[in-house]
């Protein structure tokens, strides 16, 4: 029975992201850009069912809705060569358009509230759609007003009316050291917190001298950053069951320090993010013996609730573009081969690559745990993990290679797990799709649970304290319902977040020696 999992991307940063997750999907399954299967599909060789449904005209729909309270990124994903790809009963926009949420988490939960029917109906037709829905997926920035705002009532909703299933999150955090610096900095200009557009925190506004100095520096993040993002934190510790935190600061080193891209764009950024979403997937989509739904992954991974932050990293990187698709020289190609997997296949050329040589199973999964490789700005080398599952794809004709490299890893990295959980490290050995060409004999994703997450919340709870020490920027929000009253909310969120914060200092320092288990089967 298939266990669909639906994709639901809230505003720019959300839809962005999602559309370079659906761009590196349609690859792996040889699923052209208008939907139709190019003329290589091979017959029962993946699960394409789970994220994508047969149409009549039998064009593969992707089980997604794109809500956004503006019309700009949706409206560039329908002119671009895979607009016609989605469902267009998937696109959600506000008619009114109100200009968005204007970086405003309130701004967008109220109107979450208000469209609450209007998004229901959608979800609820594109949930009854699937035979057996195992969750929901949710791409979004914490930063913003749409993908924090509308995200966390989504969220919030989803946890009532659909307690079977597991709601997981992609969620971006902005590049946070400079939140801190920046709020202190304007926390001071009385009249900047006062005036017009700045209120609302766009720290891209007109302006001058100091502000003109951020606006360049920030590439557009803005300036109430910690308060969204610590409104959305709340949602996210109450409301997910899953939550692979992600950040921009990190993303951009990775792709200038391992794909030597200068000057990353979001791109190329949310490339990467969807080589995690995609890799995090691969066990639902090419079914291996384990971890083939959504829960199963959970239940691996978030053994001690609340604490189901997730880090994540992938190695070696590849990015593709959805132009790679067109690049493709489809014809002639013979479907036994493919299931052979003779080296006859359609090439997709990439467009970024990671200049590494030689891969083994045990080099795979050593740069897999460096804390540098990690596309999330905490550190590893501290702390305790909680659980830890590595990935693997390619060709790893000796599952015994998987097991030594583990032992080895072992003795030589110091990985060190909490006792109050059962210290556990999986590997999973994955299917690749046959489609694309890998150059590399081994590739791998690792998605760990570990308390240096805790230094990621600590900076968002400390931006969070310097901007609200001086009350700066509240004007906008106490215009809106949540906030109408009192601010109640945001001392809510506060104690939330630092409930959690306490919880992972409790387990940092507590360390057992991990074991190792391995489920090498394919
Ligand atoms: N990685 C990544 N970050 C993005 C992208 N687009 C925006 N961001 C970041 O997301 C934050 C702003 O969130 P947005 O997604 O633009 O905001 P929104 O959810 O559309 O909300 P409003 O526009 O305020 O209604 C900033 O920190 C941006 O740097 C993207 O495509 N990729
Ligand atoms: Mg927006």
């Amino acid at each position: 029975m298939p266990r669909e999992v639906l994709t639901l991307q809230v505003g720019q940063c959300g839809n962005q992201i999602g559309l370079e997750f659906w761009k590196q999907l349609c690859l792996e399954h040889a699923i052209g850009p208008d939907g139709r299967l190019e003329p290589y599909a091979a017959p029962n060789v993946d699960r394409k069912d789970a994220f994508f449904y047969e149409a009549d005209d039998r064009r593969h729909v992707p089980r997604a809705l794109l809500i956004d309270l503006e019309p700009r990124v949706i409206q560039s994903i329908k002119n671009s060569a895979y607009g016609s790809l989605f469902n267009p009963e998937n696109y959600f926009l506000d008619i009114r358009d109100r200009g968005g949420a204007g970086n405003n988490w309130a701004s967008g939960y109220t109107q979450g509230q208000m469209l609450d029917e209007l998004l229901f109906d959608m979800i609820d037709r594109e949930a009854e759609n699937a035979e057996c829905l195992a969750g929901f997926q949710i791409c979004h920035s914490v930063a913003g007003g749409t993908g924090s705002g509308l995200g966390s009532y989504v969220m919030e909703q989803l946890h009532d009316r659909y307690p079977k299933q597991v709601v997981q999150t992609y969620s971006i955090l902005p590049n946070q050291s400079y939140a801190v610096a920046s709020g202190e900095r304007h926390a001071d200009a009385r009249d900047y917190a006062n005036s017009g557009s700045a209120a609302t925190g766009l720290a891209s506004g007109g302006g001058s001298g100091a502000e003109e100095d951020d606006a360049n520096a920030m590439f557009s993040d803005v300036v109430v950053q910690p308060y969204n993002s610590l409104l959305t934190l709340r949602r996210l510790v109450e409301f997910a069951d899953m939550v692979t935190v992600l950040d921009n600061a990190a993303l951009n080193r990775i792709a200038s320090e391992r794909l030597y891209v200068d000057n990353p764009t979001f791109d190329q950024t949310n490339a990467l993010v969807s080589m995690v979403m995609a890799a995090s997937t691969t066990t639902m989509r090419f079914p291996a013996y384990s971890h083939q739904d959504l829960r199963e992954l959970m239940s691996t991974l978030v053994p001690l609730p609340p604490c189901h932050f997730l880090v994540a990293s992938c190695t070696p990187l590849t990015i593709y573009t959805g132009a790679g698709a067109n690049q493709m020289n489809a014809k002639h190609v013979d479907t036994n081969q493919i299931a052979s997997g003779v080296d006859c296949l359609p090439q997709v050329l990439p467009v970024a690559e990671s200049r590494i040589r030689k891969t083994s199973v045990y080099d795979v999964m050593r740069r897999l745990v460096q804390p540098k490789s990690l596309m999330a700005s905490c550190p590893l080398r501290r702390g305790s993990y909680l659980s830890l599952l590595g990935v693997l794809q390619g060709e790893i004709e000796d599952p015994s290679e998987v097991q030594r490299s583990l032992q080895r890893l072992m003795e030589r990295e110091n990985l060190g797990f909490t006792p109050l959980t059962s210290a556990n490290v999986q590997v999973t050995l994955a299917r690749k799709s046959p489609y694309l060409k890998c150059t590399h004999r081994v590739r791998g994703l690792m998605l760990a649970n570990h308390t240096g997450i805790s230094t990621l919340l600590g900076r968002t709870i400390a931006a969070y304290d310097k901007l609200r020490r001086r009350n700066a920027f509240l004007d906008n929000y106490c215009r809106e319902p949540p906030f109408a009253s009192n601010l109640d909310e945001f001392d809510l969120a506060r104690e939330t977040a630092q409930q959690l914060c306490d919880v992972y200092a409790q387990l940092e320092n507590q360390v057992a020696t991990p074991q190792v288990s391995d489920d090498t089967r394919l």
